[in-house]
């Protein structure tokens, strides 16, 4: 069908007539991408259904990725470049008088995450298809992605996202597998053989209804599964008012919650994390049992990957089968579950460590509740033999403690394997979070270093780069990405760097355009573009970037002699809706520009953008236009970023703290290579523990901070008086949680640095080539293989390569 444009040309044509009813010339845009996505679909379906076949007749071991978010972006380019026949249609569209790149635009993004936990789920896919691995997707389709962030004055306002309006292209609706979930109700008990035996009875049902989406993997024949689930009314509601009933069951995947809120109470969030697990584990084992008949050797032929804590109850969601419905012993069934299980962490933030409240845990949750109450107890009491007498220690390990079930002990408890997402974020979590934990079981404890598939992030995202990558290396690299180390070798050739150049510039023109299009703001192209893209959180420090921002403004106003290269300030954020510091933080942003911006002394020089609605489409066009890669956290807090790699892997040169992935980047890429200041993640823990730092010493020994500290409050800002004194107040009265004024001074510092390397061209071309030549080892393939290697123990399965 895509084998050449002639045939593509007439069955497109012919599709278009038979989907929209309509003949060509009266066909929209949106007709033409409809079209265009199905035929897709239809085309990979043979793969797919083989795919599926062929895992069921081999019998291998297979991953089911749990994840409460997937935040996809669009598919039709990546499933374009993914099958290799972006050129043949965009080719026979041309020929039709249709332009890709517009067609590409009517697809909405599928918002369904956050940030980085969600996207890294989606990187994840995208690798384990392309290595041939035998991994699915378990996630939730909800009705509402990410709220979608307009700017209006200055301020955030959040609009309900609507992804799914015009339907989705990719899906299949697959109602024959539903399945059942329970709430609330009671668990009744009843003898059986002279056993006793639980069951949950009364329960108020949703229906899991999937919809599966194929995740093809690039340049083989592998298509995997991405399973959401939708919840809707079950058609034997057991209640008088059936259309409440309706609008319940509706709820549950209506919404994505935005992270960063506390959700502790919401009762919604915990149904959604429930309704995740019990339909994603109630299918698993409804194929495994078609194909195995009994589960005693379930943990051999299938490992259950959790992303974080928010699907943790399938651990006792899957002893609660094996105890209810199949009859194990507790025993054999905790062997199985504990063998089945392997969980993620991507945060030391103690605020975001999930606690539930009994209150709301048990009568939501009853039989489920009665399984964790079992574990905690086996749990406490195996550590009581471990550490007789320690009931301090057992105290602090305890799964259910003071009215609370902590999600991450259960979590610990009930896996084989307990990863943190970069080196030093699982040194951290071992030396300090999880203590306990790991001298209870070092055996469990691994580190695998994140990573983002260059498929998307540099393959589709930066066609130019991939080019000149091609032509200067070849093509080896796109099936082995260490070997974009083989760039190294031309890191001082100047016509490579030449070329290299014109390519960041042309990158810079296309989001230029963008910005000017979007926002009516012209960028100069030759300037530096500076830029932090990521969510607004008072520890990824947007602040520190705007304080010196402000910095820069007051000395290029009051001293002639202090010259910089032009800079385009680039940032883009979204705030949690409930997150007040946050929002504030987005307005000062949009008041700094404005006053930037419009002041005509400085403007040459200075420029800021706040670029609307960060998303994934969206983050595809600003990566490869960066020059710097703002990565300013407060060095321990960011368990390790992805999009530092993102950056890094289009060219650009990062500027941060040792934290997360960055010191993996550093030693990669080299000293020489990378802008890094500030506080060490030792120091930070250190003034935690044990004090000493004082913020209003930094505010009046440095002069340029009392400047910009005081502008904040003394009407520099004019229309918005006042409006800054929280910021004020959480830098002075608050002591500065997050060691903003502590760095200032090594921010500012490293900053001239980058401005004086910037200078030399031939210098900073030399540093961005080095940085793509050492990003290999952040592709998503190297840390999927480790993933299946040494947590999984998955092997990929025979297949042919086109
Ligand atoms: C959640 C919450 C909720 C309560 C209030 C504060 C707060 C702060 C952060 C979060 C997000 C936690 C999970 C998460 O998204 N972690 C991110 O995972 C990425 C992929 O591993 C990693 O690159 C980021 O560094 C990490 O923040």
């Amino acid at each position: 069908m895509f084998s050449n444009k002639e045939s593509f040309k007439r069955l497109y044509l012919k599709k278009l007539e038979r989907m929209c009813g309509k003949k060509f010339d009266e066909s929209t845009i949106r007709d033409q991408f409809q079209t265009l996505g199905s035929l897709i679909r239809e085309h990979i379906s043979q793969d797919w259904i083989e795919t599926n076949e062929r895992y069921r007749a081999d019998n291998e071991k297979q991953v089911y990725y749990l994840s409460i978010e997937f935040l996809l972006g669009r598919l039709l380019g990546s499933n374009l470049l993914n099958l290799g026949i972006r050129d043949v249609v965009e080719e026979g569209l041309n020929d039709l008088g249709i332009d890709l790149h517009q067609l590409e635009e009517m697809e909405a993004d599928a918002g369904l995450g956050n940030g980085g936990l969600g996207r890294l789920a989606a990187c994840f896919l995208d690798s384990l298809a392309s290595l041939n691995l035998p991994g699915h997707g378990c996630g939730i389709r909800y009705k509402h992605g990410l709220f979608d962030q307009k700017i209006v004055d200055g301020y955030q306002v959040e609009l309900p996202e609507q992804w799914l309006r015009h339907g989705n292209v990719w899906e299949v609706r697959r109602p024959e597998n539903a399945v059942e979930v329970n709430f609330w109700g009671k668990v009744e008990s009843y003898q059986e053989d002279g056993k006793w035996l639980f069951r949950h009875a009364n329960g108020e049902k949703v229906l899991a209804v999937p919809y599966d989406v194929p995740v093809i993997g690039y340049e083989t024949k592998t298509v995997n599964t991405l399973r959401l689930w939708s919840a809707e009314p079950s058609p034997y509601p057991h209640t008088k008012d059936v259309l409440q009933y309706k609008r319940d069951t509706e709820s549950v995947s209506e919404f994505l919650y935005p992270d960063d809120t506390h959700d502790d109470g919401k009762i919604l969030r915990l149904k959604q994390q429930y309704f995740l697990v019990a339909a994603s584990i109630g299918s698993i084992v409804r194929s495994y049992r078609l194909k195995n008949g009994h589960l005693k050797d379930f943990h051999k032929r299938v490992t259950i990957h959790i992303n974080d804590t928010h699907p943790v109850l399938a651990i006792p969601e899957l002893m609660r089968i094996l105890l209810d419905d199949e009859g194990f012993s507790w025993e054999e069934a905790w062997e199985i579950t504990s063998n089945t299980i392997s969980y993620t962490n991507h945060t030391t933030l103690s605020e975001a460590l999930e606690k539930w409240q009994i209150s709301i845990f048990q009568p939501l949750l009853p039989r489920i509740y009665m399984i964790v109450e079992e574990i905690n107890e086996r749990y406490c009491k195996e550590l009581w033999s471990k550490y007789p007498g320690d009931w301090q220690r057992i105290e602090q390990m305890a799964i259910i403690a003071h009215g609370l079930v902590k999600m991450a002990h259960l979590a610990i408890a009930g896996s084989y394997s307990v990863n943190g997402v970069a080196k030093i974020h699982t040194d951290i979590l071992k030396k300090r979070e999880m203590r306990l934990f790991y001298e209870a079981h070092p055996e469990k404890f691994n580190s695998k270093t994140n990573g983002i598939t260059h498929r998307r992030w540099l393959i589709k995202s930066n066609p130019q780069l991939t080019q000149l990558i091609n032509d200067s290396i070849g093509e080896g690299w796109i099936h082995e990405p260490s070997k974009l180390s083989s760039l190294k070798d031309l890191a001082n050739d100047q016509s490579f760097l030449e070329k290299l150049s014109k390519v960041k510039q042309t990158r810079k023109q296309i989001l230029a355009k963008r910005i000017f299009e979007q926002q009516g703001l012209k960028v100069d192209t030759d300037s530096i573009f500076d830029v932090q893209v990521k969510r607004l959180h008072a520890y990824k420090r947007q602040l520190l970037n705007v304080l010196h921002i402000m910095y820069l403004y007051n000395r290029l106003k009051e001293d002639s002699s202090f010259e910089i290269h032009p800079r385009t300030f680039i940032f883009g954020a979204k705030a949690s809706p409930g997150y007040y510091y946050a929002k504030k933080v987005i307005k000062l942003i949009n008041s700094l520009a404005e006053k930037v911006n419009n002041d005509k002394d400085v403007r040459e020089q200075l420029k800021i953008v706040f670029l609307e609605n960060y998303r994934v489409s969206l983050a595809e066009d600003i990566f490869p236009a960066a020059d710097v890669s703002e990565q300013i956290s407060t060095a321990s807090k960011e368990a390790s970023g992805t999009g530092n790699m993102k950056f890094m892997m289009n060219g650009a040169v990062t500027l941060g703290t040792l934290d997360g992935a960055n010191v993996e980047i550093l030693e990669e890429v080299g000293q020489e290579n990378i802008f890094i200041f500030g506080l060490k993640a030792d120091d930070v823990l250190h003034y935690q523990q044990h004090g000493g730092y004082n913020s209003s010493e930094y505010y009046h020994h440095d002069g340029r901070i009392e400047q910009v500290m005081e502008q904040l409050i003394n009407g520099f800002f004019p229309n918005v008086q006042d409006h800054f004194e929280p910021i004020y107040d959480s830098l002075l009265v608050q002591n500065d949680e997050y060691f903003v004024l502590k760095d200032f001074g090594a921010y500012a510092k490293i900053q001239e640095q980058v401005n004086e390397a910037y200078l030399n061209r031939t210098r900073w071309l030399t540093m961005s080539a080095n940085n793509i030549a050492a990003s290999g080892y952040f592709s998503s393939d190297r840390t999927i293989a480790q993933y299946a290697e040494e947590i999984w123990r998955i092997t990929n399965s025979r297949v042919k390569s086109y």
